[in-house]
């Protein structure tokens, strides 16, 4: 599987990190998480969840609704409220399976904000400032560049540290802040002794990397402002594939997988095969000499057929209840994790 090759990084930080493999049988610990600033796109699916459930069965995993990051960007008080039901009704439904998962808000775990406040303490401005996603966020927040969007990446460390997560899943753009987190644990180990796990980015090498249906050189996000550039997990499945059928492609005719002159072919393509299962070169030879409508129907069609089946099962789990449950539990074992992560830093601390 893509995540085999990794090497296991008690190998690598024993001397500066806490190892979480003292027991052979003791599984490494995975953390990750998604904001709530906006409706679960195809992209949040593709590029992260579809990952996180084929880490289920090898690793221990914490799955977190972010929604303390969130609040960097002014969010509707109202809308936040009720992602954060539906946004965990969704996760499971893609296929994350509680029994398996610790599933929780990060809000819900005080000791996140705590340890991020201790980290602040530990983070230089300087570093903060080289941050490309400060930079990215603020030029298009120009109106509201708050201490919480520069201070973002200490909470993240503060995210990943309290589990002792040995892997990070993330995408290429949060790199740069699981190495900030390295930093930081090692730093604070030299000063203290061993207390962080350094963690390891996890970056998929199929995890899709998924861009708007209308301008295709930018992620499809789920603040985006155009709706018919992004597909939500929870679109109606015929306006999905409508939005599918109107995507931006080009004048070349050609049904090959070239980012760079054909971004939104190559985008429907990577659609199609994350979907299927297919190869991407399977695909293309399919389509030889064929025009762009045909695949956009197939495209389409593999859109609508998942999307009716993932909201079904989205529907049977928010009816259930078993939501306020799974976060109740979720929630509970976040907490007793955390804290006694927190309380050892703040003995160290003094
Ligand atoms: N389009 C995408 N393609 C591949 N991966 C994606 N991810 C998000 N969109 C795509 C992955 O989802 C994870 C968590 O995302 P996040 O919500 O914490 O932050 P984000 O990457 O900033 O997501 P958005 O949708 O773009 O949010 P907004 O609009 O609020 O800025 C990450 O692993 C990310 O790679």
């Amino acid at each position: 599987m893509w995540y085999d090759t990794l090497v296991c990084n008690c190998v690598q930080t024993t001397f500066l990190g806490v190892c979480n493999m003292e027991n052979e049988n003791q599984k490494k610990v995975i953390l990750s998480g998604i904001q709530p600033s906006g409706e679960l796109t195809l992209g949040s699916y593709l590029g992260a969840i579809k990952n996180w459930v084929k880490l289920s069965d090898e690793y221990e995993c914490y799955y977190m609704l972010a929604d303390l990051h969130s609040i960097t960007v002014r969010q509707n008080p109202a809308d936040l409220r009720r992602r954060t039901l539906t946004q965990i009704a969704a996760y499971i439904a893609c296929g994350l399976d509680p029994e398996k998962n610790t599933i929780f808000i990060q809000s819900h775990v005080p000791a996140h904000a705590e340890l991020g406040w201790v980290l602040d303490c530990y983070t230089m401005f300087g570093e903060l400032s080289r941050m490309t996603q400060f930079k990215d966020k603020s030029a298009k927040n120009a109106d509201n560049i708050n201490a919480g969007l520069f201070t973002y990446p200490a909470l993240m460390a503060a995210d990943i540290l309290l589990y002792q997560a040995d892997l990070v899943p993330v995408g290429e753009d949060q790199k740069q802040h699981v190495e900030l987190t390295r930093n930081l644990a090692e730093r604070f180990n030299n000063r203290y002794g061993d207390t962080f796990v350094i963690p390891e980015p996890l970056v998929s090498k199929v995890g899709a990397k998924i861009y708007s249906l209308q301008d295709p050189t930018k992620k499809m996000s789920k603040s985006e402002e155009n709706p018919k550039g992004t597909i939500d997990l929870l679109d109606e499945p015929a306006v999905a594939r409508k939005k599918i059928m109107s995507a931006v492609t080009d004048s070349l005719g050609i049904i090959q997988y070239d980012p760079e002159h054909q971004p939104g072919v190559s985008n429907l393509l990577t659609i199609l095969s994350s979907l299927n299962g297919e190869s991407i070169e399977s695909i293309v030879e399919r389509y030889k000499g064929k025009g762009y409508g045909d695949f956009k129907k197939e495209v389409g069609a593999a859109v609508f057929d998942f999307l009716s089946e993932l909201q079904a099962k989205y529907k049977e789990i928010l009816s259930s209840g078993m939501v306020e449950q799974v976060i109740t539990e979720g929630n509970e074992k976040a907490r007793r994790s955390a804290h006694k992560k927190l309380m050892k830093v703040k003995k160290k601390v003094g």
